[in-house]
């Protein structure tokens, strides 16, 4: 059994979606970020970054393994199994970059435009439009390679794999934030595509009881989120 330390975003649909499509056995254990359920010391001991997702795989020789960063996470479950990893190194090579490329560019990127689009009260009009406008721009601009890249392939590299799993609940709803992907033909022929598998739908949906309408926080959740600062006092 592997126990999923999880709540419903991107970061979080890319393990459900990996984990739905291997069949894994898993135990979701909610972590509300809003509440500050991510300091919590024992989750710290196995996120030390106070982040979810996170893992401890059971199901292991010797003691239970435990992983954080979402990269890492999906890295180590397709070892394990042998699937959405090719075994020779220039199709593995092929999918590290795009996975490194999700975790080191598209995720925080897209992070920022969320974060800028919808709380950043304290900002000026200018600033939140130079700020905006930075991520938006940035944005625009990932999603104009990835269509590139899918112009001659079905997916990002080679077959479906982790890299897919891992751009797709980045991409998928990013129209909420007013992108306009009409000019990204085939961005949105894999969005379609890949979100037609139904261990994407299923893993999509995991923590659907959790997910906020909008995307509204309390003030209490937003000084937990957006205060933080060194551990170190
Ligand atoms: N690089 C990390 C990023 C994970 C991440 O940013 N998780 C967010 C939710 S999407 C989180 O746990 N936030 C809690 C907080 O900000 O304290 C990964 O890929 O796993």
């Amino acid at each position: 059994m592997i126990d999923l330390y999880y709540w419903p975003t991107p970061n979080g649909w890319k393990i459900t979606i990996l984990l739905e499509e291997l069949g894994l056995p898993y135990k979701m254990i909610p972590v509300d970020i809003g509440k500050g359920e991510q300091f919590e010391p024992d989750f710290l001991k196995i996120s030390p970054n106070n982040r979810m997702p996170a893992i401890v795989d059971h199901d292991v020789d010797g003691d239970p393994v435990s992983i954080f960063e979402s990269g890492a996470i999906m890295l180590y479950l397709a070892e394990k199994t042998g699937k959405f990893i090719p075994s020779d190194t220039a199709g593995r090579v092929e999918v590290l970059q795009w996975l490194f490329w999700q975790v080191g560019g598209l995720g925080p990127m897209l992070g920022q435009v969320s974060h800028f689009n919808t709380y950043a009260p304290q900002l000026t009009d200018s600033d939140l439009s130079y700020s905006l406008d930075r991520y938006t721009q940035e944005g625009v601009r990932l999603f104009g390679v990835m269509d590139r890249r899918l112009a001659d392939r079905d997916y990002l590299a080679g077959d479906y794999s982790i890299a897919d799993m891992a751009c797709w609940p980045w991409v998928a709803p990013a129209a909420r934030f007013g992108y306009d992907m009409s000019k990204h033909e085939n961005l949105m022929r894999w969005i379609e595509s890949v979100g037609m598998r139904p261990a994407v739908e299923r893993g999509f949906a995991v923590g659907e009881e959790y997910r906020n309408p909008q995307p509204v926080l309390t003030e209490e959740s937003k000084k937990i989120l957006f205060g933080q600062s060194s551990p170190i006092k």
